[in-house]
């Protein structure tokens, strides 16, 4: 079977983790947001890509979701002694090899695809890791005084705190999807969009050009899984972003932002058994909807709600 993932990071590497072990045999291409990316030190940091890859290469640091576990920070406290960095933002002394590599690799001249296919020849993710275009595309937040800034400094040194007015992709106009991309949609057995934060990583992966129509066009179901539980985020603020672009914090807000195909991209909603409303106001809609559980506590609990999804599309594994 060949699944298309379009993911971020924590969320959509844990989810990601789980349909590995459900389909230990299944081809399974994730597509992931590279709009956190950012230049530090002069290494390119890919935060969702990375996440992706430790989560699934199994090293990553579990509990915070992101780098490496068993990790020091001699380098970044010697950069600060030169006054270098930001405080609120760390490179462990492992997670910067792998931002030492990928920037090597691409000053060799590869596209960042190319990239992630050999940083996975070392962590063997079990699945494909394509970003979602090679091309330099960042997501920055507006805020309501008009400061501008990238959506790290925003998510990591103010929390989310500061009133965001709206969220951009810089060069996004002349941005492309990543090679093998629009295949890996048009060509998949089934689409799934796992519990990500729905504005700032799938919301950004469905802004470069021609990755919305594509999942509006495959021949393949779509089924996703919300990411809000009860009226809130499992863990980050997908609230605040949500607010921001005036949906509201609810699994059935965030199915119909995405919307039933052919004008929205989804076919099929999976929520929390705490949202089972929305999951019959949907059904009603027509849609195919259900409720279960979906806290991703474990790999097992994970391969479940990964199998409900795709049992909702009729692909049951
Ligand atoms: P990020 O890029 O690191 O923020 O990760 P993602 O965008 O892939 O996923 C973040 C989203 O995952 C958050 O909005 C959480 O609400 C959601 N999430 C995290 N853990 C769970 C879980 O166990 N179940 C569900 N349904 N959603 C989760
Ligand atoms: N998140 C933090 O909250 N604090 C950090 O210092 C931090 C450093 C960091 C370094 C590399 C990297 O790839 C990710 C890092 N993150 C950090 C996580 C990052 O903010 C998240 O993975 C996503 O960008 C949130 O969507
Ligand atoms: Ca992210």
């Amino acid at each position: 079977m060949k699944v298309t993932v379009l993911s971020g990071g924590v969320g959509g590497a844990r989810f990601t983790r789980g349909l590995r072990a459900l389909l230990p045999d299944a081809d399974i291409t994730v597509v992931a947001n590279t709009g956190d990316d950012l230049w530090l030190h002069g290494v390119r940091v890919c935060p969702d890509l990375d996440t992706l890859l430790y989560t699934l290469g199994g090293a990553v640091h579990e509990d915070q979701g992101w780098g490496r576990r068993d990790e020091s920070r001699r380098v970044s406290d010697d950069l600060a002694a030169y006054g270098l960095g930001w405080d609120w933002f760390t490179l462990g002394d492992l997670d910067l090899a792998t931002h030492l590599a990928r920037t090597e690799l691409l000053r060799a001249g590869l596209p960042l695809s190319q990239v992630m296919a050999r940083l996975s020849e070392r962590w063997q993710p079990g699945v494909r890791l394509l970003p979602m275009t090679d091309d330099e595309v960042e997501t920055h937040v507006v805020l309501a005084d008009g400061r501008e800034l990238h959506f790290e400094e925003w998510w990591v040194r103010h929390r989310a705190t500061l009133p965001a007015a709206r969220f951009v992709q810089t060069d996004l106009a002349s941005a492309t999807p990543a090679p093998g991309v629009l295949d890996a949609l048009a060509g998949a057995d089934v689409v799934v969009l796992p519990p990500s934060n729905p504005v700032v990583s799938v919301g950004t992966i469905l802004a470069i050009p021609g990755i919305r129509d594509a999942v509006r066009a495959t021949a393949a179901p779509v089924v996703g899984i919300s990411p809000v539980i009860g009226g809130a985020p499992v863990r980050g603020m997908a609230d605040v972003c949500l607010t921001a672009i005036g949906v509201e914090t609810s699994a059935l807000a965030v199915a119909r932002h995405y919307g039933h195909r052919p004008d929205g991209i989804l076919d099929a909603w999976l929520v929390d058994e705490r949202d089972a409303d929305a999951a019959d106001a949907l059904r009603a809609d027509g849609w195919a909807a259900h409720a279960v559980p979906t806290l991703m506590t474990d790999v097992p609990t994970t391969a479940r709600i990964a199998a409900e999804a795709l049992a909702l599309v009729g692909r049951v594994p």
